[in-house]
């Protein structure tokens, strides 16, 4: 009875440590790369109204700090951005309704979608954008749905409204880290070449470096005065 007392004990530690490790590891997603966005997975923050963003993100840039601090919440437009490369259709029109097309399928191959019905005949992922709707009591939502039977539309659309206070279980935000640039390394040594002493040369003995006639000359003038200087001596 004992045993078997401190045998559950050790199996529930068990089950504890396990679920420890899992908990951290299901709020990270893989980050869609987009034309330089580095798209953040909208499940990671479903349950958040667009109030909560908006006290976090600037409204104009998008730029956030807080819980967000490093991501920008995407615009309506920059989603219709990130929707085009899915649809291949530029501009993304406000909304798109295509009888079984493909692009939705390549979608949701990059992107977890945010609500299935519990029928499974339709996924969906929607998320806030940073505009306000014309009410502002409103803010805009972009939303992209599956439908896996051929007899309804597959959809996207760039303007559904929502109570900007709403909490509710399948709607996040679109959020995005910009990509920069790495600085130009001509010579691969990891060392910008603004920084470089050597910029052409990866092994920085600057071997490849051929004097210009303008540093010889200079040369052959110290060399002169340095004569000079020793005969006055
Ligand atoms: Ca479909
Ligand atoms: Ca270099
Ligand atoms: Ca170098």
């Amino acid at each position: 009875m004992i045993l078997g007392r401190r045998m559950m004990k050790c199996f529930l530690r068990k089950i504890a440590a396990v679920a420890l490790l899992l908990v951290p590891l299901s709020g990270i997603g893989a980050v869609v790369v987009v034309d330089g966005r580095d798209w953040r997975q909208v499940t990671e923050t479903t349950s958040t109204s667009w109030n909560t963003f908006s006290s976090a993100c600037d409204g104009a840039t998008g730029v956030c700090g807080g819980a967000y601090l490093g991501y920008t919440w995407a615009s309506r437009d920059e989603v219709g951005e990130l929707f085009s490369a899915f649809t291949g259709i530029t501009p993304q029109p406000l909304v798109l309704t295509e009888l079984n097309a493909l692009w939705a399928d390549n979608f949701f191959s990059s992107f977890d979608w945010t609500f299935s019905a519990t029928n499974g005949f339709f996924r969906r992922i929607s998320g806030w954008t940073r505009d306000s709707a014309a009410d502002l009591t409103k803010g805009n939502i972009a939303q992209l749905s599956d439908n896996f039977n051929a007899q309804f539309a597959d959809q996207a659309t760039l303007a559904s409204f929502s109570d900007k206070a709403s909490v509710s279980a399948g709607l996040g935000a679109f959020l995005y880290v910009t990509r920069v640039a790495p600085p130009s390394d001509i010579d691969g040594d990891g060392i910008p070449d603004d920084q470089d002493p050597c910029p052409t040369d990866s092994d920085n003995r600057c071997s490849n470096a051929v004097p210009e006639p303008g540093t010889l000359a200079l040369l052959a003038l110290g060399l002169a005065g340095l004569g000079y200087s020793r005969r006055k001596q």
